[in-house]
């Protein structure tokens, strides 16, 4: 039996044009993982078309591309979609979805309970960042891992890794690290594109949502939301809720940490938070969602009051607190 790195790399060697993907709503992982690929692509003279339903958000503008970013499909044709750092298949947004049985699928993943959706699926949780599997897939291609490319990889790798600092910062996330700058990828000038990124309306929105947080169970849990009225009212989007979460977890003694964010449709979507042995994963599956131990997410269709209440139950059964 052959290695998913070997197959996939035969898979792109035997094919002429590709469609690369990832979820709406990007992270850097998201973002990274589909531009390497794609400059790998690029090295090889494939055809290739990169698509996200978001487009490239404008924290991300720095990025060197091998091509454009298409928020829509058409004119993109290609042998082979892959989907990148997608644990459900609906998370590439509607237009995508609608078309996946139509060509064959390459599912390159590692999140946890990934259902397997594509034809080809090589899914891995121990990687700590798609994009980490994509450098094993360039070293597997003997592509090497220089400038653009490089600087690709690492966006996903410290963004999913929340900078070195979360339980996935494996020695070979390091490792990976190191190679990277010893292949003469400058960390000071790199980092400070990748950060240094914030609108002074998010600064305003952040401080709206840390407004509203809220401890339960003597502080071991943090709550905190963000409405679509903040958002209107500091000229922000549900891009400018991303970390929130991170930060709510450094709170003193909190062993999980959510926020809920309000969707157009006044639903709540939710992200979650933790440490260690803390398993926010299968919480998040009570409501449908995903994610990993420590860092999962989902959607709850109700209001405010009766998603806050029934997030904390759940929270407070799976940590043992009640
Ligand atoms: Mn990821």
């Amino acid at each position: 039996m052959r290695s998913p790195i070997t197959q996939i790399a035969d898979l792109i060697r035997r094919t002429d044009s590709f469609l690369v993907s990832s979820h709406a709503n990007p992270d850097g992982d998201a973002i990274g993982s589909t531009v390497a690929l794609g400059h790998m692509l690029a090295h090889m003279g494939k055809e290739f078309c990169l698509y996200n339903r978001s487009g490239l958000p404008a924290q991300f503008d720095w990025l060197h591309l091998p091509g454009p970013i298409h928020n829509t499909l058409a004119g993109c044709e290609a042998n082979w979609i892959f989907v990148l750092d997608c644990g459900t298949q609906h998370r590439v947004g509607e237009e995508l979805y609608q078309i996946m049985g139509t060509r064959p699928m390459a599912n390159v993943d590692h999140h946890l309970g990934n259902p397997m959706f594509g034809q080809f699926n090589w899914v891995d949780d121990s990687y700590p960042a798609v994009a980490a599997m994509i450098a094993d897939l360039a070293d597997e291609l003997n592509i090497p891992l220089t400038g653009p490319l490089a600087e690709a990889i690492y966006l996903g790798l410290v963004t999913d890794t929340g900078f070195f600092t979360f339980d996935n910062t494996t020695p070979a996330a390091m490792e990976l690290a190191a190679r990277l700058i010893r292949l003469g990828l400058n960390p000071g000038q790199i980092n400070a594109k990748i950060r240094n990124q914030w609108s002074v309306n998010r600064f305003r929105l952040w401080g709206e949502s840390f407004a509203t947080t809220e401890l339960f169970f003597e502080g071991q849990v943090a709550l905190a939301f963000v409405t679509q009225g903040m958002m209107e009212r500091t000229g922000t989007s549900a891009a400018d809720c991303e970390e929130i979460v991170n930060f709510l977890r450094r709170l003193r003694g909190a062993r999980a940490a959510a926020i809920l964010r309000e969707e157009p449709d006044g639903s709540y979507k939710f992200s979650l938070r933790s440490s260690g042995a803390d398993n926010v994963q299968s919480v998040a599956a009570l409501f449908g969602g995903g994610g990993h131990r420590n860092a999962a997410g989902g959607t709850i269709a109700s209001d405010i009051l009766s998603a806050k209440v029934r997030l904390i139950e759940s929270l407070g059964e799976s940590l043992g607190l009640v």
